[in-house]
Order: structure tokens, then sequence, then C-alpha cells
């Protein structure tokens, strides 16, 4: 499913998301027509089903002309690290070895609902596979700690949003010479979210798939046009979609319901780089406020979360490791079945030859 955009006139994007149920969806003509009403009247704008309106929120926003960031202590944002701010772009990392940087939002962020749209790019020198680390986007408890996950520091406490560029599990695999069958290939650059409560560890060698609520393919690197990355976090639903082909479209990355994300934690975008670089930029972080109308019955039922956590995450691991059967396992399980077989028929062969033997000797 393709959700529309817009855009305003700064040829930023403006969802059209908020405007439909998923499931339900709207004829296209209508999204433009909708579209059209937006982009004439209002910044903010309500959902009949829903009643939900979106206002951008500047305090939480990081966009050009990227006033006093990274100077004042005024500022909104902070930088950290190797990154660097540019008439042009907040660079996380330049495109050269073992760098890190990061952007932080100074102000913990309370609000219920949110959505923020991500304006970035990822580009260098290196050819396909040969180039790293990748960008992540952040909704956490702890801002400017320096570390492995893209930048920032492991345990994290919250949401992480990672647009990873190298493929470290294939890569150890190839090195090992073992098969990797296509059922558990993770094309990349792959786009996944994790959640965190400060005692989950995130895998890097394996691409931190064993922590992975879910993810899609992005082909994100040395494009021409503008790339888009959405994040939404509504009725404790989190959705990830992206902009990355020009069309000024949204593409479905991944859908959960039931993430408790508590309130007053920090936005943030942070970068690495290895033996392989990239430059990752920020263009713009946008965060748009979601007011949702909740019942009283809702209200009520809704507990004050103090701990991140997912619903039935077991059952997304579960899922995840039938699906992530690998191709050696495949093959062995395989192998000992028909090696079963084979001893199972050898000792039936063995009895059954020894009781026709002692069944002759009988008759003599
Ligand atoms: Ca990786």
């Amino acid at each position: 499913m393709a959700a529309a955009s817009s855009r305003d006139h700064n040829g930023e994007p403006r969802s059209l998301f908020s405007l439909m149920s998923r499931g339900k969806m709207l004829p296209w003509k209508l999204y433009w027509t909708f579209a059209f009403i937006l982009f004439t009247t209002s910044r903010c704008f309500a959902d009949d089903d829903h009643g939900m309106e979106e206002f951008l929120k500047r305090e939480y926003s990081l966009s050009k002309p990227y006033q006093g960031v990274g100077s004042s202590g005024s500022s909104h944002w902070e930088l950290m690290g190797d990154s660097m701010v540019t008439t042009e772009q907040v660079r996380l990392t330049p495109d050269m070895q073992s760098r890190q940087g990061a952007v932080w939002s100074r102000l913990p962020c309370h609000l219920e609902d949110w959505e923020m749209q991500v304006h970035f790019k990822i580009h260098g020198q290196g050819k396909k596979n040969l180039n790293g680390d990748g960008l992540a986007i952040w909704y956490t408890k702890e801002r400017m700690q320096k570390g492995p996950v893209f930048g920032n520091m492991d345990n994290f406490t919250g949401l992480g949003v990672f647009v990873d560029t190298y493929p470290n599990e294939e890569k150890h695999i190839e090195a090992q010479k073992k098969r990797y069958t296509p059922r558990t290939q993770r094309i990349f650059p792959y786009i996944l979210a994790m959640v965190g409560n400060g005692s989950i560890s995130y895998d890097h060698e394996r691409d931190g798939r064993p922590t992975e609520l879910g993810g899609c393919n992005a082909m994100v690197r040395n494009l021409k046009h503008d790339t888009f990355l959405f994040i939404r976090y509504v009725r404790r639903r989190l959705t990830v979609m992206i902009d990355i082909d020009g069309q000024h479209e949204w593409r479905d990355c991944l859908d959960i319901p039931g993430v408790r994300l508590p309130q007053g934690y920090y936005f943030g975008a942070t970068a690495i780089t290895g033996d392989l670089s990239d430059n990752h930029d920020i263009i713009s972080l946008k965060l748009y406020q979601l007011t949702v109308l909740r019942s009283q019955k809702e209200k009520e039922q809704e507990d004050e979360i103090t701990i991140p956590s997912v619903d039935n995450m077991d059952l997304l691991r579960m899922g995840q490791n039938e699906e992530g059967m690998s191709g050696i396992a495949i093959f062995f399980t395989v192998l000992f079945t028909m090696l079963g077989s084979i001893f199972l028929i050898v000792i039936g062969l063995v009895v059954y030859s020894h009781w026709i033997e002692s069944r002759r000797k009988r008759f003599y």
C-alpha cells in the first residue's frame, strides 16, 4: 500500500497518512482533492474518522538554516562527536573512516502521539556494499552518549529506527563460506526498528536481527532525489514509512501495534562509519504533534508507561525464528533425517535377515 503525500512550498513532504485509517482506503482522486484542500488552507488538519489533528512542533524540529545549532547553548539541538552543521545539512559523519556523530534535542518530548518526518541523505564514494555503517533516529531516555549502535550507546532505553547500510551478518557468513539462502536474507540497505528497555543489547554482528521488530529494504544511497523516513507513533502503534523513490509517495516499511513508549524522552539522530564510510546527512527532522481524540474509557484503560516494551514480543520473535531457519539448519535437518531413515532401514534389513536365517535353521 502506498499512502499519498503532498508537499508544501518548501518542497517538504506533508503526510496525508493521517487522513485515512489502515485497511480503509480512499480512491486516489479523493487523496488529491484532500491534498488540494489541505495545501490551500492550513498547516494542520483534522481527520473525521479519528478526530486527529497535526501540528508542527518547532521546538522538537530541526530545519534550515539550523540557527544556533552547534554554536549556541540557546539552540534546541546539540551536536556531538564528528557532526558538523553547514548551510545545507547537519552532517553526522563525513565520508571518512571511524567517525561518529550525533545531533540531540535538548528538550524532552512529552507528546503522547506524534510523527517524525526525517529528510536525510546518505552518499559516498564506496561502491555497493563497500560503505557503512548507517544512521539511526532515536526517541530515548538517554541522550548525548557515544557508543556502538550507529554512534549511540548500547542498552539504550526507548526506540531506535536504524538505516543500516552494511550487511555485517551476510558478510560474516560469506567469510565462513556458508550458504546464505534468500529466505533469510535481508537486502541492504535495510531499515529496522528496535525498542530497548535499558538491558537489551543490539547485536551488531547480526545487524540487530534478534531484536528486530520489523523492517524493509531501502535503496537509499547516492540518490539524486530527496529521501525521507516517516516514523509515526499513535495509540501505541508504531508505523515506519519511506519515501525514497522520488515519487512523493510513502511506502510501508513496518507497522506494529502494542509498542509502549514512555513520555519525556529525547529525539536524536546519530551515525557511524568504520573501515567503510559514507556521508550521513540530516537535512531536517520535523516533529508533528498528533491530537487524537480519546474516549473516557480509552483514557481510563491507558495506564502510564514507565518502561519501554512491545506487546507480544515473544510472538514476534517466534515468527522471526520460524522464518529465520537458515539454509545450513535446513540442510542438516534433511541430512540427518535421511541418515536416520537409512540407518533404520539397515537395522530393519539386518533384523529381517537374522529372522529368516533362524527360521531356515528351525526347518532343518
Ligand atoms: Ca550493519
